[in-house]
């Protein structure tokens, strides 16, 4: 996403540069939104010439997340599977900077994804994933985060303001690299049977959301997506498009309603912790 300056800038008017600093985390308006996780891989061996390209924080970022109960995070299938876990990677909450060590971080200890994933098609791209403290856990700083509550009404319709976070690219080419302060982006919700790019490429368990100038990309997936009547609700997860930015294009998401996942979630959440995956 782009366009947009972080978030606890906006909210102070001191667009557009807002130097992330040490007086700037203790001033830190409370989080906008902060069910907003981070998906990231503990993996830290780059190599002279990675670094000498991107920061660690950088080649780190995987994807967003939203954190849905203590100790579960809800993100895209493609953002986790078993070989992730087993790797170590890791959830981090509380975090607006990547780029300052904010937050509290979590091992993933297991992860239940959607049975029907389809990565071709990118159907069903929905996973849980569950959390623990290990010895790399430190919760005694001032971060704070909180769940937000799943939406169960009707199928979101056409036209409706909804909103994006995350740190992803700010261009649709390959490891351009990604944003260290979380950023929104406003949307409204698209048929997507309306766009010519996606003809035949959706689903009805996704929906199209829309800017004309501002859009989601790699690097935000596994986020969320917000509705605001009143509560905050969590209406969907950021998951696939072709390209970002593109002139009457969208970004694709997974729907999160009444019809839509809801069971699924709540399954995924009572499964006995040997399933991995669910249908
Ligand atoms: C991605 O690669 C991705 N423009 C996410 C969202 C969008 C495109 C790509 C939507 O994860």
């Amino acid at each position: 996403m782009r366009l947009m300056s972080r978030l606890a800038c906006a909210a102070l008017m001191l667009l557009p540069a807002c130097p992330a600093t040490a007086q700037d985390q203790a001033d830190a308006e409370p989080q906008r939104t902060p069910w907003q996780a981070q998906i990231y891989t503990n993996f830290t061996n780059w190599t002279e010439e990675e670094l000498a390209q991107r920061d660690e924080w950088d080649l780190a970022h995987r994807c967003g997340g939203s954190l849905i109960a203590p100790g579960w995070v809800l993100t895209a299938a493609h953002c986790i599977n078993q070989a992730k876990v087993d790797k170590g990677y890791r959830v981090r909450l509380g975090a607006q900077n990547l780029n300052s060590g904010e937050g509290v971080t979590y091992r993933i200890d297991r992860m239940v994804r959607h049975a029907d994933y389809d990565a071709k098609r990118h159907f069903n791209d929905i996973a849980l994933v569950h959390y623990v403290a290990d010895a790399e856990t430190d919760d005694s700083g001032p971060a704070e985060f909180a769940p937000i509550k799943l939406y169960d009404g009707d199928p979101l319709s056409d036209g409706v303001a909804v909103y994006a976070t995350g740190w992803g690219q700010l261009d649709e080419g390959k490891g351009t690299g990604f944003q260290s302060e979380l950023t929104q982006v406003d949307l409204t919700t698209v048929d997507c049977g309306t766009l010519t790019a996606y003809q035949g490429k959706t689903d009805g368990n996704m929906m199209c959301a829309s800017s004309p100038d501002n859009d989601t990309c790699t690097g935000d997936s596994g986020g969320p997506l917000v509705h605001e009547d009143g509560d905050p609700e969590l209406v969907g997860i950021v998951s696939w498009g072709i390209g970002c930015y593109r002139q009457d294009s969208a970004g694709v998401y997974v729907r999160i309603d009444r019809d839509h996942y809801r069971d699924w979630i709540d399954r995924a959440r009572a499964a006995d912790p040997s399933v991995t995956t669910l249908r």
